[in-house]
């Protein structure tokens, strides 16, 4: 659980005793204060009740090898990886050489003592945070726990085994891919589902897809941008917590009302006690206390609400509509002159799933704090196969890029994981409301009751970490399920093999996403939304356009062109996305030079999507040239994945109010590959994610072609009208202006509108559309607030001369300010820097002709090997 809990003596609780001297320091007399303070400096006593059981780990192949250091938490393969047995597997091909591991057992071991205050505790828990997958856990050789849920926590009484020095811990990891085929087998009915599991490449006994049989990150089976490494190990850390009396279990924060003046909550704490006794509650922020209650507590786990408030309370909002404003609640339990403490952080604000009959069908949206806010963002899987070796300046670089790119929300996506508190905790920070899926994605599942219990189980320990969060927006029970059953033709196909099988399919869907993961929220979690299915129109129905969310793939699997992004829309755009490989830097991290052919089979290999070269090619040759070499290919397909997605971003946030999200496909990658990412495995930036940034900004002009007419729109996700001047003007590529057009406009607040429409012909009529762009400008107080163009034909029909560019770099506040100019239009300027970590503030931009753009480089190379290895090319160069 997030919060932290611990049990420490009373007399050496600092904050408590401040509070107290406060009081008293009005009340009493210097008596009572002196004998305080000599209370208050009793014997210090040992206040670690809470270790990590991180070191002295070693593990082996059960009954083979050698036992070798091991790191927890880990993976098995990454110990193999760093005990040298085992190659990258992200390197070439290495991925197939390594499949035998999930194909045998692995055992891991630790010796450990207690301190002896931890050992005279009368209660000795272990508990296990995570625990990949099947776990045979032995202390001191008593079996102890056999774990069977990656995604659940496991905690068990140990006092009666555990000694205070040399304590053995051993914890079996039983193959996940034969513990698969055993429930595959056993099964009574076929789920014949499951089409992202590459049980091809896994080399399983007759290409059994298991994967829906182990509750484990689907992901780690094979994916359409993801390697197969059916990973084992202890994910999560191991903690001991001893403890006397009674614990605080868990905090629930629940907000009833919220206003101006007063925001009303309810602290619920559940207490574990060992025996029946008087005690104390209070809960405070900031050493105020908030409430206190006096409590008869009963042996067992007890339940208690406390009622508090706060006064003028600062509300948490999303990025781009204010402050993140967090408050540290402390909860605290006083028996027998002990305390217990938990703490949590929580952002006063209210958000409402809003599902309401319209004019249009049935809206989907959220309100935060009674304002309807149009979601911007992405899907985002988890950071790297090997989930422990994520850092948290990891997540602090992606949580920094969807900051940054004027993102309000993410997708946490069922074919993953959980995510880790820290990433919870980042998303309160910086104001990224969470889309969070439960952990099933494009298969169907089993519905034994032993399946059913443990789904349970797992969706209450998850739901219990993560409802105090301000970035929780609400629950999804599933990614894609419903629209594989019922929109690819899955029943159909079930039905016409074999009614009754078919039957117990949708059954047991029925019973995980219509009633366990349902109630789950609502008992444990009343005041998020849940919602059966991505991509649904209400429970159980099929996707539509008007009714619900949407994952549109008709650009992609349906080689639909990109303007249809902006003209196929739905209530809610929660998925739609195009692939680039990375950038060659990334390309020479596990490929060679032989390997540079995106049809090599290294670079096939890192290339999942049945039909990902071809699409690309497909689209390229649509709007470019064929590049010269590889390289710029690489270039040209970052363009062309920008350039096209941006139909999307901003067709999408036209169309608000009838639209309110667009959430592309994906933020991040589990391994270098080709995929729909915007930030690579590495966490560099393709060209989308400038385009994202841009295409986001809270203020944005917007042209566009509507059948024969050019339009321009502006969107504001601001919650405040204003005056602007929208500036128009049709340019040659030299920069000479041919047509202009300004007028004056007021923007309303939370709106979309139209300001500029004429006819394209007509507006064309003297202009040579090869050699011409539309240059958008909206000023707000004479200050550039917005500006964005539009080409009036694909680029491979322009005629655009080579430019020729300058730039200058001047060092500047952790790095270097580069200015560039051109003589005539530098399309997609690409700035890069060989051998070094680059990151521009902006990158694959336009320069105009008579125009200077500075990008920022934060890096601290020195300036005669920055001018050396800089590489400025522009899209002219890559033909
Ligand atoms: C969506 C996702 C993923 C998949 C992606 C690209 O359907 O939910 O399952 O990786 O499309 O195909």
């Amino acid at each position: 659980m997030r919060n932290t809990i611990a049990m420490i003596e009373f007399c050496l609780i600092s904050q408590t005793r401040s509070q107290i001297l406060k009081q008293m320091k009005q009340t009493l007399n210097l008596f009572l204060l002196i004998a305080l303070l000599a209370l208050t400096s009793c014997t210090k006593k040992e206040l670690l009740l809470e270790t990590e059981l991180n070191s002295n780990w070693s593990f082996k192949q059960v009954d083979k090898g050698d036992w070798l250091p091991a790191t927890v938490p880990g993976t098995v393969h990454t110990d193999l990886i760093d005990n040298k047995k085992i190659e990258d597997p992200f390197y070439r091909l290495n991925e197939h050489d390594v499949q035998w591991v999930d194909k045998v057992d692995w055992e891991y071991k630790t010796v450990f003592d207690l301190n002896p205050l931890q050992y005279k505790k009368e209660k000795i828990e272990l508990v296990f945070e995570g625990l990949d997958t099947y776990a045979d856990v032995f202390l001191n050789d008593s079996l102890i726990l056999n774990a069977d849920n990656m995604f659940r926590q496991w905690k068990v009484e140990v006092k009666n085994i555990i000694k205070e020095k040399g304590n053995q811990l051993k914890i079996v990891l039983k193959s996940p891919i034969k513990e698969g085929i055993k429930k595959h087998d056993a099964n009574d009915y076929l789920i014949t589902f499951s089409g992202n599991d590459l049980a091809e490449i896994g080399k399983v006994e007759g290409n059994k897809r298991v994967s829906v049989f182990t509750r484990k990150a689907g992901y780690h089976f094979g994916w359409d941008w993801g390697p197969r490494l059916v990973t084992s190990g202890i994910w999560r850390p191991i903690k001991i917590k001893a403890w006397d009396k009674a614990k605080i279990q868990d905090l629930f924060i629940q907000q009833k009302t919220v206003t101006e003046s007063v925001a009303t909550l309810k602290a619920m704490l559940e207490i574990e006690s060992l025996a029946d006794n008087k005690a104390t509650i209070s809960i405070s922020n900031d050493k105020n206390q908030l409430a206190t209650k006096t409590i008869q507590l009963k042996k067992g786990t007890n339940i208690y609400d406390v009622d508090f408030e706060i006064k003028n309370p600062k509300l948490w909002w999303s990025n781009g509509l204010g402050e993140q404003h967090l408050y540290k609640i402390d909860a605290s339990l006083v028996v027998d002159n002990q305390i217990a403490t938990a703490t949590d952080k929580i952002g006063i604000r209210t958000i409402e799933f809003v599902r309401e009959k319209d004019a249009d069908g049935t809206s989907f949206y959220f309100k935060l704090n009674g304002h309807p806010v149009f979601m911007k963002g992405a899907n985002y899987i988890p950071n790297d196969i090997f989930l422990p070796r994520v850092t948290d300046e990891q997540y602090k670089k992606v949580i920094a890029t969807a900051k940054n790119s004027n993102m309000n929300m993410l997708r946490v996506w069922g074919g993953g994981i959980y995510e880790n508190d820290i990433f919870y905790d980042l998303c309160d920070e910086n104001g990224i409301l969470i889309w969070q899926d439960f952990m099933f994605a494009c298969a169907m599942y089993p519905g034994d009751s032993a399946f059913l219990q443990n789904v349970k189980y797992e969706a209450i320990d998850n739901i219990k970490r993560l409802r105090n969060h301000a970035c929780l927006a609400f629950w999804c029970g599933n990614n894609e399920n419903l629209d594989a059953w019922l929109g690819w033709g899955w029943k159909k196909e079930a039905e016409a093999k074999n009614k009754e099988n078919a039957d117990k399919m949708w059954q047991a869907y029925k019973d995980v996403f219509h009633k366990i993961l349902r109630e789950a929220v609502q008992k444990y979690d009343p005041s998020h939304g849940y919602w059966a299915s991505s991509p649904s129109s209400g429970q159980g129905i099929k996707a539509d356009l008007i009714n619900g969310d949407h994952h549109y793939w008709g650009v992609w699997w349906g080689k639909e062109p990109f303007s249809t992004y902006a003209t196929h829309l739905a209530r809610f755009m929660s998925e739609y996305g195009f692939q680039s490989f990375p950038d060659i830097g990334t390309v020479e991290k596990y490929a060679k030079p032989e390997d540079y052919d995106i049809f090599s089979e290294v670079m096939k290999s890192h290339q999942r999507s049945s039909i990902g070269n071809g699409t690309i090619k497909f689209y390229m040759d649509k709007e470019y040239n064929e590049p010269k070499d590889f390289e710029s290919f690489l270039y040209v397909n970052h363009i062309l994945q920008a350039e096209g997605i941006k139909f999307g971003l901003e067709g999408h946030r036209r169309a608000m109010p009838f639209t309110m999200g667009s959430l592309y496909w994906q933020i991040n990658d589990v391994w270098p590959v080709a995929s729909w990412s915007s930030t690579d495995y590495y966490q560099k930036w393709k060209a989308l994610q400038y385009y994202v940034k841009k295409s986001f900004e809270p203020v944005l002009v917007s042209p566009y072609f509507k059948n024969d007419s050019v339009k321009v729109a502006v969107v504001n996700d601001l919650l405040e009208d204003f005056d602007a001047t929208l500036q128009l003007k049709i340019i040659d590529f030299s920069g000479k202006v041919l047509w202009e057009n300004e007028q004056k406009i007021k923007v309303k607040a939370n709106s979309s509108t139209n300001f500029f429409e004429a006819n394209k012909k007509k507006l064309l009529r003297k202009i040579d559309a090869k050699k011409s762009m539309l240059v958008t400008n909206l000023l707000v107080n004479d200050e550039l607030k917005s500006s964005n163009s539009l080409f009036f034909l694909p680029f491979k029909k322009l005629t655009i001369e080579k430019p020729a560019i300058q730039y200058t770099i001047k060092p500047s506040k952790g790095g270097f300010d580069v200015t560039i100019t051109t003589d005539k239009l530098a399309k997609n300027v690409y700035l890069r820097v060989k051998g070094a970590e680059s990151f521009f503030s902006d990158n694959y931009f336009d320069v105009l002709p008579g125009e200077s753009k500075t990008v920022h480089f934060d890096s601290d190379i020195d300036l005669e090997k920055l001018t050396k290895n800089i590489q400025v090319r522009t899209l002219e160069d890559a033909f």
